[in-house]
């Protein structure tokens, strides 16, 4: 039970805000995400959530990470982050759902219910970090959450600005504290050293071929990235450029640019002077999300997406393995969604021969499969994604003793590789030099890369429907087949079958209310036959709401 005097801050607390007369919220994909005018009941809740989650594991640093990622400047959105730099429980979700609809007077009351039902000791303590990006509503939102930790009695740091990936990292950096577990010193310039020093060790013997011009989305990515740029100077011949980095004009952060912005109009920003074959890379709002791109001898826009570098890292990593004879005692996969280009999948199986399998959408579902191998792959070809190396994968690294001195390179290498990458979660700027790295030692320019395999023509649409909701997808198809609504898979089927190498399906957005379909097909034109069919059959049973 929480004492009186905690219940009675609560409420005083909480009854400075007012709630949005008839909203409903939802801990989505990824947290809560809206217009920011609407969030100051649901920051307060998320604050007491951390407090109860924090306390439940008796006392570890919970993150709390305000921003709304890609989304248009007046939005805003909160996410928490669990111990080891993961994403909040599932479970858990429901609990933030619930005190996120808690009327004020009472939420003192829910909050003291939830604490009874999850079994939380209410005498332990509760430690909580938080930072937030750029948006301008960020502050006035991080003075709510102030005024729920206070009421809660939790101790907590607040970081200010960050990217997620470095708030996920410093979670983390926390709670691993002189274990043996270590994974680094809970502080940005921490963050910065540890990628610098490993990308050195990296990239010995070999140098990174012209430059990266990088859009930072003109969010929290573009100063951390300066930062960045600071304290590796120059290593590994690395020279950025970088743009789109204006955090002081309000409106600009996302607009005409990012990774959100190039994958789904598949070009590049507008501001852009990068000139044929030059490699350039994007960012989203908030630096967890990557792409890569260039423009080709005949102007034609080429992307080298999520998938790209899912593939691109697996066969770096598989390489290295065998040059320290180790392959054989590490088991790699690679994780994607239904959305990964089928001409990405048969790469990984035929050339690179390693296992693939596939999960919902949303960071969390394929980190949690990622774990299950030595050294999890996982990707989404929207740019979020990251390796991870579980202990056996650590302890046959560190443990092998090298044959030869080429085995003893490929050791060291996988070994500064395990700190280059943020293991916590998808780090927009530590993939961006894990990449850089990779075609270092490749030597390859951005279309030695592309010309890993040609993608299959694809198209994504994002339909309007009456109730999304009524699209349900097969438990354990990955969202690859729909259950409901009745008969809308067959008529699915029935269109993909007319095709050559067509995949096609139907999913409701967990982050809009829209529904998204999907096609790919052996050529542009069968592709967008298909996806042209696939959004009929759905408009017609999903009622869109124009039509009404
Ligand atoms: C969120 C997810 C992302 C997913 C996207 C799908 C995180 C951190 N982000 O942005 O992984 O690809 O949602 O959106 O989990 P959708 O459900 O609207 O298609
Ligand atoms: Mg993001």
């Amino acid at each position: 039970m929480a004492s009186p005097a905690v219940k009675e801050a609560i409420t005083k607390a909480a009854l400075q805000y007012t709630k949005p007369q008839g909203k409903v919220f939802e801990y989505g994909t990824a947290g809560f995400r809206m217009k920011a005018d609407l969030l100051n009941t649901v920051i307060f809740a998320v604050g007491l959530l951390a407090s109860l989650r924090s306390k439940k594991l008796s006392g570890q640093w919970i993150g709390i990470m305000v921003t709304a990622s890609h989304n248009p400047a007046e939005d805003n959105g909160v996410k928490l982050v669990d111990p080891m730099g993961e994403m909040l429980e599932a479970e858990w979700e429901a609990y933030a759902t619930k005190l996120a609809n808690a009327p004020l007077e009472s939420i003192a009351d829910v909050y003291d219910e939830l604490a009874s039902k999850i079994d939380v000791k209410m005498t332990n303590p509760a430690r909580v970090v938080f930072a937030r990006d750029t948006r301008a509503s960020g502050s006035r939102l991080v003075g709510v959450l102030n005024a729920a930790l206070t009421a809660t009695e939790v101790e907590f740091i607040d970081f200010k600005y960050m990217t997620t990936p470095q708030l996920h990292y410093i979670v983390r950096c926390k709670n691993t504290l002189g274990t043996q577990y270590e994974y680094g010193e809970p502080s940005e310039q921490g963050y910065y050293e540890k990628l610098a020093t490993s990308f050195k060790k990296v990239m010995r013997g070999v140098k990174v071929q012209g430059s990266l011009t990088v859009d930072c989305a003109n969010g929290v990515g573009g100063p951390k990235l300066r930062e960045l740029i600071k304290v590796l100077d120059t290593a590994g011949g690395l020279d950025i450029k970088v743009v789109n980095d204006d955090v002081i004009n309000p409106d600009a952060l996302n607009f005409d640019c990012g990774a959100d912005y190039v994958k789904t109009k598949q070009r590049a920003p507008p501001s852009s002077k990068a000139g044929a074959l030059d490699r350039c890379a994007s960012l989203d709002g908030d630096a967890d999300r990557l792409v890569y791109y260039f423009v080709d001898e005949t102007n034609t826009f080429r992307l080298l997406d999520g998938d790209r570098i899912a593939t691109l890292a697996a066969s770096f990593i598989g390489y290295l393995a065998q040059n320290a004879g180790i392959s054989q005692k590490l088991n790699i996969g690679v994780i994607q969604t239904a959305y990964a280009n089928g001409a990405s999948t048969e790469y990984i199986k035929k050339v690179l021969k390693l296992p693939t399998e596939y999960t919902k959408t949303g960071v969390k579902h394929l980190h949690h499969a990622a774990l299950r191998y030595d050294v999890g792959v996982y990707f989404e070809a929207n740019g979020h994604g990251t390796v991870t190396f579980n202990e056996n994968a650590m302890k046959v690294i560190r443990n092998t003793e090298p044959q030869s001195p080429a085995q003893k390179h490929a050791l060291e290498s996988l070994q500064a590789l395990t700190d280059l990458i943020n293991q916590a979660v998808g780090d927009a700027l530590s993939d961006m030099l894990l990449v850089e790295v990779i075609l270092a030692h490749k030597g390859w320019s951005p279309k030695e890369w592309l010309g890993t395999y040609t993608d299959l023509p694809s198209f994504l649409e994002r339909v309007e429907v009456d109730d999304r909701s009524i699209f349900r997808t097969v438990e354990g198809s990955a969202e690859r087949e729909l259950e409901s609504p009745f008969g809308l898979q067959e008529e699915i089927n029935s269109h993909q079958s007319q095709f050559n190498q067509a995949r096609s399906f139907v999913r409701a957005s967990g982050t809009e209310d829209a529904v998204r379909v999907y096609a790919e097909a052996a050529t542009r034109s069968e592709a967008d036959s298909l996806v042209k069919r696939v959004r009929a059959a759905v408009g017609k049973v999903g009622k869109p709401k124009a039509q009404q």
